[in-house]
């Protein structure tokens, strides 16, 4: 791919800045055809030297919903584009690390936003560099800064995104990535609708995925007694390794009798995640005033309608005798409590009381998830039940483009 210098000072005078091209741009042209470009500076300022000597090729590639489908495969092509100019206010990323998330296949599918229609860009999560960014963004970031973000579009090499929407963070860690959604649904979900009290019960599902491994860690922390279901003998183990007080694997277990059995008054607090028979399972084991956090039901997102089948017709009567609740939770209905759960985990994270457990699937016989295309790759290792902890994808290697020459 051919590269250029990011910036290009016209005789140290003060020009205008090429037309955004936001994160749209999604038509197609063949590899190698594409004018060299400039991003280029429209100030004195500083902030927009290419001081580490960094250079973005001109074009790039990304992942486009270009069919609405829940099999990724389907639904996302990889498409090659321009690498897109940030604006005023914007940050162009080089995404180093992107992560997985079970909604990717709810987002392909158009469940997200019925009114968004293909080519959309996909992705939600990203760590990377700045590599170029507008005038008011340089009030707070420069060139080489560490960023991590949440927001749409981050299957791609370069991602342009709202410095506002972005969150700076010490270094490029694929650790930062897991707090970013799965770690911020697990704080928040809890904090917010868990009404955790110390000696409660907490019981967790998939426990030992991208958020069940936080939302085990945080109940642990409230002091409260901590239970996973998990797929396997590794992933209960890992659970142990993080405070889970009962891991209970599924697959050698059967998890209404063990409930039962050893916590016969029922379950103050579910976190969960699966749906279908486990919603059920997890109804039927609530204690009186026992609070169910739906996170989501990833057993029927593969499914033409995305819903798993759920007996819910005694679901009143259940939580009637039990004085029980169950509340949903959607990330972007509480982006409020976000900067402070944010804040918190890193600081939890950086004194070591937080493991935040990246699964790159390097036990996978292809190999870790390397490069964009692995993306997909990394979706059906997630939909099959394989991973430990967060999946993430390694988009581009490290000090490519920010070598410290
Ligand atoms: C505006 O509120 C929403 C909420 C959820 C808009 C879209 C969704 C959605 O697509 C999701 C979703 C998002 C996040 C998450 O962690 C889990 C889920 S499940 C889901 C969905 C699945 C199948 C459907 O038919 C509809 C929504």
């Amino acid at each position: 791919m051919p590269s250029l210098p990011l910036l290009v000072r016209q005789g140290g005078r003060a020009a205008a800045l090429a037309p955004g091209r936001g994160r749209s741009g999604t038509g197609a042209r063949p590899a190698g055809v594409y004018p060299t470009r400039s991003i280029i500076d429209t100030s004195y300022s500083a902030h927009f030297m290419d001081f580490k000597r960094s250079s973005i090729p001109s074009s790039m590639q990304k992942l486009v919903v270009t069919k609405l489908s829940p099999s990724f495969r389907e639904a996302v092509s990889v498409r090659t584009v321009p690498v897109p100019t940030p604006g005023d206010a914007e940050l162009l990323i080089r995404n180093r690390f992107v992560g997985i998330n079970a909604s990717d296949i709810n987002y392909s599918a158009g469940r997200y936003d019925p009114s968004l229609k293909p080519p959309f860009d996909a992705g939600f999560e990203g760590v990377g560099e700045v590599v170029g960014l507008g005038l008011s963004a340089s009030s707070r970031y420069t060139v080489g800064d560490s960023v991590a973000y949440f927001g749409s579009g981050a299957f791609a090499e370069y991602t342009v995104v709202p410095a506002k929407e972005t969150v700076p963070v010490p270094s490029v860690k694929p650790e930062f990535l897991t707090l970013l959604v799965s770690g911020a649904t697990a704080y928040i979900a809890l904090k917010r609708l868990g009404d955790l009290t110390k000696g409660e019960t907490v019981l967790v599902t998939a426990a030992a995925g991208g958020t069940g491994q936080f939302a085990v860690q945080f109940a642990k922390r409230a002091g409260c007694h901590t239970i996973g279901t998990c797929s396997s003998n590794e992933k209960a183990g890992f659970l142990k390794s993080i405070g889970c007080d009962r891991p209970i694997n599924h697959t050698a277990e059967d998890v209404s009798k063990t409930l039962r059995n050893e916590f016969p008054q029922g379950i103050d607090v579910i976190y969960e995640s699966v749906g279908g028979s486990t919603l059920e399972l997890a109804v039927n084991n609530l204690a009186n005033k026992g609070r169910l956090i739906v996170i989501g039901f990833i057993s029927g997102y593969q499914s033409a309608s995305g819903i798993p089948p759920f007996r819910g017709a005694t679901l009143p009567v259940k939580l009637l005798q039990k004085s029980a609740s169950v509340r949903g939770f959607f990330l972007p209905h509480f982006l409020g409590d976000y900067r402070e759960a944010l804040s918190s985990m890193m600081q939890m994270f950086a004194k070591g009381e937080l493991v935040c457990k990246v699964d790159c699937g390097e036990t996978e016989p292809e190999g870790r998830f390397v490069g964009l295309e692995s993306v997909f790759r990394a979706v059906d290792y997630m939909y099959a039940g394989k991973n430990v902890g967060k999946v993430v994808v390694e988009v581009t290697p490290a000090g490519v483009s920010n070598s410290k020459l």
